[in-house]
């Protein structure tokens, strides 16, 4: 699933494993929420990987 939809006041928790690394974006599909910086990147990485063990992270809710 790549796209979850929410209705206005409501909320959802989504896990999420990720099957590959890289930096990947996390946004909402309303322009209006983007405009207002409603979007993040996150960064997956290897843990087993040696140094790889700090990448980015990104927190975002969802509001009415
Ligand atoms: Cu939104």
């Amino acid at each position: 699933m790549e796209v979850v939809n929410l209705l206005p006041a409501s909320m959802v928790v989504a896990d999420m494993i990720p099957d590959d690394v890289g930096t990947w974006l996390f946004r909402c599909h309303v322009n209006d929420h983007i405009s207002a910086g409603m979007q993040v990147r996150y960064r997956v990485t290897d843990a087993s990987s040696p140094g790889s063990g700090s990448g980015n992270s990104g927190h975002a809710s969802h509001s009415p």
